[in-house]
């Protein structure tokens, strides 16, 4: 897609501090850090939430998670515990309409989520 930001990190129009890449899925540092660790793993395909991937290319979506759970291991965060968040929709507060999941790890974290 054109006008996405996330498209123009996978490609390289836009920098980022990249920590993982696999054939399907790429990780990046969140700009905006909300933990110790707080990456964004995204499909290289463009597709605007979860469910949409989950429909349209379930091994993308499984590749996503699995590459979040390398983070968390490259972080040293896997063992004590780590979230992965896919923000879905405006009042869920997503604001990037690429799926995204958020791997947040390295402090306790609160439940229920604010
Ligand atoms: O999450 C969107 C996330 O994307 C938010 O945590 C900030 C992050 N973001 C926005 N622009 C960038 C760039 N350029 N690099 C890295 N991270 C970025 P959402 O769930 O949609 O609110």
């Amino acid at each position: 897609m054109t006008d996405c930001l996330f498209c123009k990190i996978v490609s390289g129009d836009v920098p980022a501090e990249i920590v993982r890449e696999s054939e399907r899925a790429v990780a990046f540092r969140d700009i905006n850090p909300q933990a110790p660790t707080h990456v964004l793993v995204i499909p290289r395909e463009h597709h605007p939430n979860a469910a949409a991937l989950a429909a349209a290319d379930p091994a993308s979506l499984a590749a996503v998670v699995n590459l979040a759970q390398e983070v968390a291991v490259d972080e040293d965060v896997a063992g004590k515990g780590y979230r992965i968040v896919f923000n879905t929709g405006p009042e869920a507060g997503q604001t990037v309409f690429h799926v995204h999941a958020h791997v947040l790890g390295g402090r306790g974290l609160n439940w229920p989520p604010g």
